[in-house]
């Protein structure tokens, strides 16, 4: 028997909010064509079929269409975010209200499932037991990549088998990005089947002008920043600790951005930054102890520090290592053989062996544990799993050995002590925040009707997220007119380009214009826990992020 607790049992009952136009019949209305936001003519050459395409929005419509009842799968694809379920049980009521004998298919275990067809049926009975729940348990997750075409011919055996018409992939950046290939390679192979991406990660950097957030970092975001603001008020009470926090976020800062935003912590690291002003890990080191040193000077010898989890890619010496890193130990190399071939104990001596000689040096400069961790493998797309690196740790060590040379030289009158953590698992499956739990209800929504429109190669979106939830404006992006070449293991491909924090925008600029305070002051702020019920000011904000990069003010 499954017990839930009293506050899951009432969250169960929460009606998520849609925008007006998905509240009944739906008028579609097609916009201007789309382009790459880049490499134009090797994208249109790439997706000849769902290339250019439209962005379609909807409108509230006069009458409901009447529509052959047909089925659909869904993929849960890459990390977990808060908020998936709400997309699987938007999808479901938006499929059941187009035609009750719709039926929905679940592929489980990510894409995977659907390659080695394993899969299950979601009835309005498991649908119900998951609604505004965290997790993506309802069906599992994974990152296999689905690129090759025999996997997509296999996918397709199991579609035509269950009659599915279309697929819907839940995912970030990459998963999307393979969502387009698949959607054109049925297309050319007049297969049959559609296929709508949607946007999730709490990584926040699957966004763009049409796609505003992606999923589960609002969620995730508030967990974070609830558990700094009480680690803030332990440091603030105890007074003995500055307290070196990593956060999540494989590539972009926007998690460490936000929760600074939310919290005002002392030290926020923004690796964009670093990778704009070229600093080296010897000049965040200094920049760090200068301001320990100064709150000492004020009798302060506690803080808070936040590190982006991404940041060892964006300092320029450790990112060109961390590429030829990546080409020596790609997985299936000749070279990635060797390596796995060899005794632990020599591993890091062979490696410095096979690298350019100013890697080397900097690879040889780290401490053997960061330089382990740094080989280790990589994910199924080619990337280093940041999320195993300890960055803190690596900087929270060099700023103490810095620190004791100042004192050395009569420049630091304080003592430093650390304590250090990471947040990332304890946010990605949290029951999602009201705006995350309406957002993705209204992005599974969304998918259904872009289905039912025949389109393919489309990203479900929903916009103007920083209005009431029934002013949203819902419809579809193509996928195609997101995405660029870049260099991928070794390869020139098409891709989804990542949104970094952007130093010219509003968010980052607020930051910059607070940060010199916070550092000095002891200006912490304690968000407290997600609140799910009561005033709506409390419990239905979007992040700090979304408010002020359209133009709204901070609300902390
Ligand atoms: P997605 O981009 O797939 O949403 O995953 C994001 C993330 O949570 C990153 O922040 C983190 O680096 C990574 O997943 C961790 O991966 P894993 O779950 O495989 O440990």
């Amino acid at each position: 028997m499954t017990v839930i607790s009293a506050l899951q049992r009432e969250r169960a009952k929460y009606q998520p909010k849609l925008p007006k136009s998905l509240q009944g019949p739906v008028k579609v209305v097609e916009g201007k064509v789309t382009e790459s936001v880049a490499d134009q003519d090797d994208i249109k050459e790439l997706f000849p079929n769902t290339y250019g395409m439209p962005v379609i929005t909807f409108e509230e419509g006069a009458e409901k269409a009447d529509i052959p009842s047909f089925n659909v799968g869904v993929i849960l694809s890459g990390g977990q975010a808060p908020g998936g379920h709400n997309v699987i049980s938007g999808l479901f009521d938006s499929l059941k209200a187009i035609n009750p004998d719709n039926k929905l298919f679940g592929f489980l275990g990510g894409p995977g499932g659907l390659v080695d067809h394993k899969y299950k049926e979601l009835t309005a009975e498991i649908i119900d037991e998951y609604r505004n729940t965290g997790g993506f348990d309802i069906i599992g997750s994974g990152r296999t990549k689905l690129e090759e075409e025999e996997q997509f011919d296999k996918g397709l055996k199991i579609l035509k088998d269950l009659g599915i018409k279309a697929l819907v992939i839940i995912g970030g950046d990459d998963s999307n990005t393979n969502a387009c290939v698949l959607a054109e390679y049925y297309v050319t192979k007049k297969a049959g089947v559609q296929v709508i991406g949607c946007p999730k990660t709490i990584d926040g950097d699957l966004k763009n002008e049409m796609i505003e957030t992606s999923f589960g970092f609002d969620t995730a975001t508030k967990v974070y920043t609830e558990l700094i603001g009480n680690i803030q008020r332990d440091a603030n009470s105890a007074k003995k600790y500055w307290h070196f926090i990593k956060l999540m976020g494989r590539s972009a800062s926007h998690i460490g951005l936000e929760c600074a935003l939310q919290t005002q912590p002392n030290i926020t690291l923004i690796s964009e930054e670093v990778a704009d002003k070229k600093q080296t890990l010897g000049e965040i080191v200094d920049n760090m102890a200068g301001i320990i040193a100064k709150r000492a000077e004020n009798g302060d010898n506690f803080g808070v520090a936040l590190i982006p989890e991404g940041l060892i890619e964006f300092i320029p010496e450790m990112k060109t290592l961390i590429n030829e890193l990546n080409e020596l130990l790609a997985d299936g190399s000749k070279t990635s053989e060797i390596f796995k071939g060899l005794k632990r104990s020599f591993r890091l001596e062979w490696v410095a062996k096979n690298i350019s000689e100013e890697s080397a040096e900097v690879f040889k400069s780290l401490p053997s544990g960061i330089a382990s961790q740094l080989t280790l493998d990589r994910d199924p797309h080619g990337n280093v799993q940041v999320s195993l690196i300890e960055t803190e740790k690596l900087l929270g060590k060099m700023v103490k050995i810095r620190l004791a040379k100042m004192k050395e030289d009569g420049q630091y009158p304080g003592e430093f002590d650390t304590q250090y953590h990471f947040f990332g698992y304890e946010g990605r499956c949290a029951a999602p925040s009201n705006f995350d739990a309406d957002y993705t209800y209204s992005l599974g929504y969304t998918a259904a009707v872009l289905i039912a429109q025949g389109k393919t190669g489309y990203m479900s979106s929903v916009r103007n997220l920083t209005a009431p939830a029934h002013e949203w404006i819902a419809g579809g992006v193509p996928i195609t007119s997101m995405m660029n070449m870049e260099r991928r293991q070794g390869h020139v491909k098409p891709v989804i380009r990542k949104a970094l924090v952007r130093l010219d925008d509003a968010p980052y600029k607020y930051f910059v214009s607070k940060r010199g305070e916070w550092s000095l002051d002891t200006c912490f702020v304690y968000p407290g826990p997600i609140q799910y019920f009561g005033p709506s000011s409390v419990c239905d904000q979007p992040s700090e992020t979304l408010r002020l990069e359209q133009n709204k003010n901070i609300s902390v």
